[in-house]
C-alpha cells in the first residue's frame, strides 16, 4: 500500500487506507484532511498513528485475553488479565483520540515534532472495563494517591534508563472516574497500531494519556518520573525548556475545522462540511464564516451527539458567487468556550485551536 505522497505504509500498519493517509514517518501517520469528511466515527483505516517507541511485535496480540496488567496503588494490588477484566464491567465511550501536537503546522514559529494539520484526530468508539470497577474489585484506591499511572508495554533495550524513553503517563486522580480499559476500538478488537490487546483511554484527554498496550495501571503519590511526564508535553514559552511546573497536556480544548470543500468549489449552492469537539465539554454551536470570518452563520450539526468526548461533524449550505473564499468554523461549548481567532505561541507547538489559521482558501469556479 502506497499513499499518495508516494511513501509506502510501514507492515504494522499496510492494513490501513493509504490513499486517506499522509506519511510523515514509520512512527507518524495523518489522516488527509479531506478524508475526515462527515464522518461520525473515524475508520480505523483511516485513523492517525502516533508511536513514541516501536510498536511492539504482533506476538502481544496472538493470545489477547492472556495479557497482564499489573494493578498497584489499590488495597488489593495484583496482576490481572485481559480475560478476567473482561468479567468485571464493560462500558462504550466514544472520544475524540488527538495528538497533543495536531496542528502544529499552523503555528509561524519553527517547531521540532511531526508538523501535522488537522488529521492527527479522529472521533473513535472503545469498549473495556471502567478503571472504576477495576479498583472497587481490588478494595479501592490506597491512601494519598493523587495521580492515575499508565504505562506502556515497550520493551526498553538494554543499557537505556526507562526513565528516558518509556511511555508513562500520570494525569489527575479524578480522571478515573471516566477512564476505561480498552479490548475494542470501533467494534473490533484493539488493534496492536492503536494499542492492542489493552490501552488506558480517558475521554477528553489529550492523545498521549492514552496509554498502548497497557502493562501497569497504578495509583500513585507522584507523576511518573519519566520524561514523557516531567519536561516532554509542557506548555512553555517559545525557546524555554520543558519543566514540571508548567502545564501539562492534558485536558483538550474546543475545536473545529472545515474537511471540505479544501480547494476549489463549483458556482452555486455548497455544502460546507467539517467536524467540532467540545474538548470536555458538550458543544453549542458552530459557526461557519465564508468570508473570512467577517461575518458568521450557524452550522447544523449532523448526527447523534455521542456525548461531551466525541465530536460532531456539521454542514453549512452557502451561496458562493465566483472568486476566492476564505472559509472558516468557531466551535462554541455549552459552557462558553469558544475557539480564539489567533493562540499564543508555544514551545512545540501544542494545542492550536485558532480558527483563523485552520481556515481554508476555496476557489468558486
Ligand atoms: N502509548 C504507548 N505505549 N506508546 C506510545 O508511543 N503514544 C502516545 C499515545 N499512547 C504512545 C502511547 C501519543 S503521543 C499519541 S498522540 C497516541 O498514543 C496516538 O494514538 P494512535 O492510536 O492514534 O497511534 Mo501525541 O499527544
Amino acid at each position: 500500500a502506497v499513499a499518495q505522497d508516494g511513501k509506502a505504509l510501514p507492515d504494522y500498519v499496510a492494513w490501513k487506507d493509504a490513499d486517506d493517509l499522509i506519511v510523515h514517518s514509520k512512527q507518524t501517520l495523518e489522516t488527509r484532511r479531506g478524508a475526515i469528511g462527515s464522518g461520525l466515527v473515524t475508520p480505523s483505516e483511516d485513523l492517525y498513528i502516533r508511536n513514541n517507541l516501536p510498536a511492539p511485535s504482533e506476538e502481544i496480540v496472538a493470545d489477547r485475553d492472556a495479557w497482564e496488567v499489573n494493578v498497584e496503588g489499590v488495597a488489593e494490588p495484583r496482576a490481572i488479565t485481559l480475560g478476567e477484566l473482561k468479567t468485571l464491567g464493560v462500558e462504550t465511550v466514544a472520544c475524540v483520540l488527538q495528538c497533543s501536537g495536531n496542528g502544529r503546522a499552523f503555528f509561524d514559529h519553527e517547531t521540532s515534532g511531526t508538523q501535522w494539520s488537522v488529521g492527527a484526530a479522529g472521533n473513535v468508539v472503545w469498549t473495556g472495563v471502567p478503571v472504576r470497577d477495576v479498583v472497587a474489585a481490588m478494595g479501592g484506591v490506597a491512601d494519598g494517591m493523587d495521580w492515575l499511572t499508565g504505562t506502556g508495554g515497550e520493551e526498553i533495550p538494554e543499557g537505556v534508563p526507562k526513565e528516558t524513553i518509556q511511555v508513562e503517563r500520570s494525569v489527575p486522580k479524578a480522571a478515573m472516574e471516566r477512564a476505561i480499559l480498552a479490548w475494542e476500538m470501533n467494534g473490533q478488537p484493539v488493534p496492536l497500531a492503536h494499542g492492542g490487546p489493552l490501552r488506558l483511554v480517558i475521554p477528553g484527554y489529550y492523545g498521549v494519556n492514552n496509554v498502548k498496550y497497557l502493562k501497569r495501571l497504578a495509583f500513585t503519590e507522584k507523576e511518573s518520573p519519566n520524561k514523557i511526564q516531567q519536561t516532554s508535553y509542557r506548555v512553555r514559552p517559545v525557546g524555554e525548556k520543558g519543566a514540571p511546573s508548567q502545564p501539562s497536556m492534558f485536558e483538550m480544548n474546543v475545536k473545529s475545522w472545515i474537511t471540505g470543500p479544501l480547494e476549489d468549489a463549483e458556482t452555486g449552492k455548497v455544502q460546507i462540511h467539517g467536524v467540532a469537539m467540545g474538548g470536555t465539554e458538550t458543544l453549542e454551536k458552530v459557526e461557519v464564516s465564508t468570508d473570512g470570518g467577517q461575518s458568521w452563520n450557524e452550522a447544523q450539526f449532523l448526527g447523534p451527539d455521542m456525548g461531551p468526548y466525541a465530536w460532531r461533524p456539521f454542514v453549512l449550505i452557502a451561496d458562493l458567487g465566483q472568486g476566492s473564499h476564505l472559509l472558516a468554523s468557531r466551535a462554541t461549548t455549552v459552557g462558553g468556550q469558544a475557539q480564539p481567532e489567533e493562540v499564543e505561541p508555544n514551545e512545540r507547538g501544542y494545542g492550536h485551536n485558532g480558527w483563523r489559521a485552520h481556515a481554508v482558501d476555496v476557489t468558486v469556479l
